[in-house]
């Protein structure tokens, strides 16, 4: 059981950078108070660090210490200082903002201190219906400039339209899709649909990636049958790529099955022939599932030093209910613990384990939204 001041760790382990940098925390909604999940023991304190922002999707730290953050409309933010910078520090003139696609997720290129590279994945109008792309920038004190397109023409619609970017220990791109409504096309490896992508940091494809060479297969392909992901991230240590992904909605399957997967090179990961914890020869089962659905948008491991019971825990943001889960993996001799929900154990639990530690209802500003 945890005391007092251990209770009140979840969310600050996650604000402690913005509120570090905020010496007069803006008072708001939920600003030192206490709150307490049902499915747990756990009390969290949640302070709003910034206000009046719309759809906050994606947040990277700079290594200046700058926050830098998108808004769905397309707006490229920064928070320093501990204050937002009011005018924005990019706009992308192209984006389409509507459902949940607009301008989503930002990356840092690991050289970023030096080159001033970084790619943002936003949603366009092609002429022809709905398009995801990912433009690289430089960033310089007079703005953006030197865009280059690292890839684009992916499938999309107002709906499951991915789409997280996340550079690997490898170097590489990782770009995760959606299927665009169209659940086909997640087995399709013609489509950049329902897919994780793999990319050189200027848009070339990588030799080793699976689908190479293959005919009638499109070799950016890292994984595919991915319904629609937005959360990646690598675990420190084993440099296993972890994944969230949306389970069916109703109108495609029976509604639930949200994943955590561990995404591993030309894998299937089922979307439309398995869900749920179905199980089919040569598709990959979920490492967690969750009914029902909890909407998970993003992922990330905690790597801080300000919360050590935290570290290398699995966290993501829900849509439903805005909240965050926090997954532990542990050695697989502990699995079988768990709490607030079931989970199965992983098959392959003779390397990895998890289990769902807690979960932790809260809103907060930074719960991400949907809608
Ligand atoms: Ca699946």
């Amino acid at each position: 059981m945890f005391g007092m001041n251990r209770m009140i760790a979840p969310v600050l382990s996650l604000i402690t950078p913005l509120v570090l940098a905020c010496s007069h925390p803006p008072p708001g909604r939920g600003a030192s108070e206490l709150e307490t999940s049902p499915g747990s023991q756990t009390n969290v304190k949640v302070e709003t660090v910034v206000g009046n922002l719309e759809v906050v999707w994606s947040i990277v730290w700079a290594p200046d210490g700058r926050m830098i953050f998108t808004e769905r409309k397309g707006r490229v933010r920064v928070f320093e200082n501990g204050k937002l910078r009011e005018a924005p520090l990019f706009t992308v003139p192209d984006v389409e903002p509507g459902g949940e696609s607009g301008l989503m997720s930002v990356a840092l290129h690991p050289q970023f201190a030096s080159n001033h590279l970084l790619y943002l994945s936003y949603a366009y109008n092609s002429g022809d219906g709905q398009r995801v792309r990912v433009a690289r920038y430089r960033e310089t004190p007079g703005g953006f400039t030197d865009r280059k397109i690292i890839i684009e023409d992916i499938p999309a619609t107002y709906l499951h339209a991915g789409c997280r970017l996340r550079f690997g220990p490898d170097g590489k791109l990782y770009i995760t899709t959606g299927d665009a409504t169209k659940r086909e096309l997640a087995q399709q490896l013609d489509s950049l649909a329902g897919k994780t992508l793999r990319l050189n940091d200027d848009g070339t494809v990588p030799s080793d990636n699976p689908f190479v060479g293959r005919a009638n297969a499109r070799p950016e392909i890292w994984t595919y049958g991915n319904r629609n992901s937005q959360g990646i991230d690598f675990q420190p240590g084993t440099n296993l790529l972890f994944e969230t992904e949306h389970g069916p909605s109703g109108f495609d399957g029976p509604g639930g099955g949200d994943e955590v997967n561990i995404l591993e090179r030309g894998k299937n990961y089922g979307w439309p022939v398995i869900h749920h914890r179905e199980t089919h020869e040569g598709m990959e089962s979920p490492l967690l599932e969750y009914t029902p659905a909890c909407a998970p948008g993003s992922g990330m491991f905690y790597r801080g030093a300000a919360f050590p019971q935290f570290k290398g825990n699995f966290f993501f943001g829900c849509l439903r209910g805005t909240r965050m889960i926090r997954v532990t993996l542990p050695s697989c001799r502990q699995s079988g613990k768990s709490y607030g929900r079931e989970v199965r154990p992983d098959p392959r639990c003779r390397r990895r384990a998890g289990w769902l530690d807690l979960f932790l209802d809260f809103e907060s500003r930074w719960s991400w939204q949907s809608g």
